[in-house]
């Protein structure tokens, strides 16, 4: 076994143990000045509206309905804030389920107001030490995808790129959608380079996720033992 197979087993059963230790609500915030301290690091899901958000965060936390989710784009219209390990030294981390960007069917006004929300948020937030930023691996990187990424870029905030839903895929397409990705990713100074595929509904990739939060937190601070 090589030493980096070693590491990304540490790691998964690292994030297996984390995102065992339970996930709590916490808050929604439609404004800036309601965001909980900045005293513990946060970890955002990002991405179009109807990407699978919130379905990602209940598969990762392995709780059903813990983020609300829905057929209909525009469902999570707050940043809701889930303390992750909340027994734990006062919690591990902040996991944020973000409103979705790209959805044209509210009013410009309400649209205008979540982009500023979200701007100010990704761009002024001191502990967001990552955000994943979701694609759907049907669509791959759209227009309004690589505007997030040029302003995580610009303000040096640290993302990767998750794709979801791949159960709706075939194999090959897959590949191609990575080969893409990756590709779109090269001269990206924020970018992780690693880019993770999943399925929420199958489950596929839901460890990998457990493992980058891992990778993030302080685990021995938080008496975990390897
Ligand atoms: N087949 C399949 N469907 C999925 C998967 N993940 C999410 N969905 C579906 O996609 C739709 C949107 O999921 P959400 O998790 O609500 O998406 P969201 O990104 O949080 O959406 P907004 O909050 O509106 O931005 C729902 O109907 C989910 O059931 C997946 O892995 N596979
Ligand atoms: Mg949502």
């Amino acid at each position: 076994m090589t030493d980096q197979t070693n590491k990304t087993d540490a790691l998964i059963e690292a994030g297996r143990w984390l995102l065992a230790q339970g996930t709590a609500f916490r808050l929604g915030v439609v404004a800036l000045d309601a965001l909980p301290d900045a005293d513990r690091l946060e970890i955002a899901f990002a991405g179009r509206s109807n990407v699978g958000k919130s379905s990602l965060i209940n598969a990762v936390t392995g709780t059903k309905g813990l983020a609300r989710t829905s057929n209909t784009p525009g469902r999570t219209q707050e940043l809701n804030f889930f303390m992750l390990a909340p027994q734990r030294n006062d919690g591990a981390a902040w996991l944020v389920d973000l409103p979705g960007y790209g959805y044209a069917r509210e009013s410009k006004s309400k649209i205008a107001a979540w982009n500023i929300l979200l701007n100010d948020y990704l761009r002024g937030r001191p502990n967001l030490r990552r955000v994943f930023v979701l694609v759907d691996s049907r669509h791959g990187l759209k227009k309004n995808d690589l505007a997030m990424l040029d302003d995580l870029d610009v303000a040096a905030v640290s993302y990767q790129i998750v794709l979801t839903k791949t159960d709706k895929l075939k194999k090959n397409a897959l590949q191609t959608v990575l080969e893409a990705t990756q590709k779109a990713l090269e001269k990206r100074p924020a970018a992780h380079p690693e880019i993770i595929a999943t399925s929420s509904e199958k489950g596929d990739g839901i460890a990998l996720i457990r493992a980058a939060i891992a990778s993030l937190v302080d685990l021995s601070e938080l008496g975990y033992k390897a």
